[in-house]
């Protein structure tokens, strides 16, 4: 058993001596950069891991390998070997389910119910999806009339784009990595990874998977490390990676696109959001409480998908916001190793203190409280992690920071509303455009509202419903560009013209 299969213990506290160390993974081992950082869980502020980060040594030896991979078997390798290679690899992902599950709540505090129900199951899903795409994918065709009466015909042949930096943060950290990672190589790309800092063990689980299911060494290659000034700097900036596919926060979008800039690289971001849902009278109301929990708790709200901003038509308001607090007061906060959590800690300190920010302003702007606002207590090592209360915020001008900026906890602001043009002019009203949803049973209103909302995609009656072969992506500061289905075979490829007169 190598030091990369050792499981992450679970809260308590792991004993330091135990601490096991993740490493880079460049083409085909395991190494060491120069460095190690700390990987916390979340639920108690112990130290969980030591993670190696890569030194610009490191990531040029990544993308040596993932260059030198393109023009191996792997470069040779056809559609069908593609695919089998992605089905091995979900595969390899069932067969670890736990240890990606323990993994993956260790270091980001999510309950073990969630991650085997959301983020484990999806890994397995993006590979499934975009091995059975990239088979029945076709190819764009025209016949042409030429000047002199004659036929040409053209067609479209997908070729892969080269190494494909590849960088993600915490949130949902194995699901929007493979999320990318899958396509990526199903159009016969090599990639090289960069996961968050502050979740790099799922990634590590990838990597094993990844070498046990006998992908070539140089195709997938892991690089450890922080943003600025360190791995995800180097990784965007290297003159050899062909195109970078990020989600994060937009400011580092941004900064991204300006390491970019020299290459004229491609790239695809999925950014932040902050996100409104629109709540008829009409609503069915039982179903529509159930599921705008989950939008405004579900992760502790770190879901960039989030309703941050509900808007209630007026006449079912005082209910709605009663309804909603009901839920938030029952949620049951505590251990993510115990099945019953259905709400974990916040990702870091750091990003609590952001949250905790955001209270504050909110009191100082005026908003009434509905509930939370603060920190729960338990009475044990709990009250070292990163724990907030499910806050419900209300009375709040739309100029309100907590209205306009996104804060990323388990908040919500809800303001009513008297008209559906007042709905959708507050709903629209933003920099984001990432996701909405409207909650009504008259189909035409339904039809009519999606429509006009300015964001990437508009859920009705239901919130997080996904189909991988939809486009997603968003609009305005949400990010550039749409993934799933043929829009991520699209990113992920070349397509080369060839025009035959016949
Ligand atoms: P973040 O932008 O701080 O970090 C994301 C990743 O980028 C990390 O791996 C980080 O190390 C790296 N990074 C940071 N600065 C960099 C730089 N200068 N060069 C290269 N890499 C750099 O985001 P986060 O805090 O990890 O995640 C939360 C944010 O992500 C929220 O804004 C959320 O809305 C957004 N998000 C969006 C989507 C989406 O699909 N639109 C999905 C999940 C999260
Ligand atoms: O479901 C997805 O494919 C996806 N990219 C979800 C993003 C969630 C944001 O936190």
């Amino acid at each position: 058993m190598s030091v990369q299969d050792r499981a992450i213990p679970a809260s308590p506290a792991a004993n330091s001596t135990l601490v096991p160390e993740l490493r880079n993974f460049v083409d085909g081992e395991f190494v060491a950069g120069d460095h190690f950082f700390d990987d916390v869980n979340p639920a108690d502020g112990t130290v969980i891991a030591r993670v190696s980060e890569a030194g610009a040594n490191v990531v040029d030896a990544a993308v040596a390998a993932a260059r030198r991979a393109l023009r191996g078997e792997w470069g040779k390798a056809g559609v069908w070997q593609r695919a089998a290679l992605l089905y091995k690899i979900a595969e390899g992902i069932e067969a670890r389910f736990n240890d990606f599950v323990q993994a993956e709540s260790a270091d980001t505090g999510k309950p073990v119910a969630l991650a085997s129900r959301l983020d484990v199951p999806r890994a397995a899903a993006n590979f499934r999806v975009f091995a059975d795409l990239i088979k029945t994918a076709g190819l764009e065709a025209f016949e042409t009339e030429t000047p002199d009466g004659k036929q040409a015909l053209n067609y479209a042949v997908r070729k892969p784009i080269g190494v494909v930096g590849i960088i993600t943060p915490w949130n949902l950290p194995l699901l929007l990595l493979t999320w990318k990672v899958a396509p990526a190589l199903a159009c016969g790309n090599t990639v090289v990874v960069k996961p968050s800092e502050e979740t790099p063990a799922s990634a590590t689980l990838l990597a094993e998977v990844m070498r046990d299911a006998g992908v070539p060494s140089g195709v997938f290659n892991l690089v450890h490390g922080f943003g600025e000034g360190s791995t995800g700097e180097y990784l965007v900036s290297h003159p050899d990676v062909n195109a970078i596919t990020f989600t994060g926060e937009s400011r580092t979008g941004a900064a991204i696109m300006k390491a970019c800039a020299p290459g004229v690289k491609p790239v695809s971001f999925e950014l932040g959001g902050k996100n409104a849902a629109i709540i008829f009278a009409d609503c069915e109301r039982d179903e529509t409480i159930q599921q705008m929990s989950d939008a405004v708790f579900l992760n502790t709200g770190q879901v960039c998908l989030c309703a941050e901003r509900v808007y209630v038509e007026r006449s079912i308001f005082d209910w709605f916001v009663s309804a909603m607090k009901h839920k938030a007061e029952s949620l049951q906060i505590g251990w993510p190793q115990d099945r019953s959590t259905n709400m974990g800690p916040l990702i870091s300190r750091t990003h609590r203190e952001k949250v905790l920010s955001y209270f504050r302003k909110a009191r100082q702007e005026g908003a009434t409280i509905v509930t939370g606002g603060g920190v729960p207590e338990f009475g044990d090592e709990r009250d070292n992690g990163f724990y907030v209360q499910p806050t419900i915020l209300t009375g709040l001008p739309e100029s309100a920071c907590c209205v306009t900026e996104e804060i990323f906890g388990p908040v919500c602001h809800i303001a009513p509303f008297d008209s559906e043009d007042e709905a959708l002019a507050m709903a629209n009203d933003t920099e984001y455009g990432l996701a909405a949803s409207i909650w009504t049973s008259d189909l035409k209103r339904a039809h009519r509202v999606a429509r006009q909302m300015n964001v990437g995609i508009t859920w009705v009656n239901c919130w997080f419903l996904r189909d991988l072969r939809t486009p997603f992506g968003g609009v305005g500061l949400s990010g550039i560009g749409r993934e799933g289905g043929v829009h991520s075979l699209n990113f992920y490829s070349e397509l080369n013209n060839i025009c035959i007169r016949l």
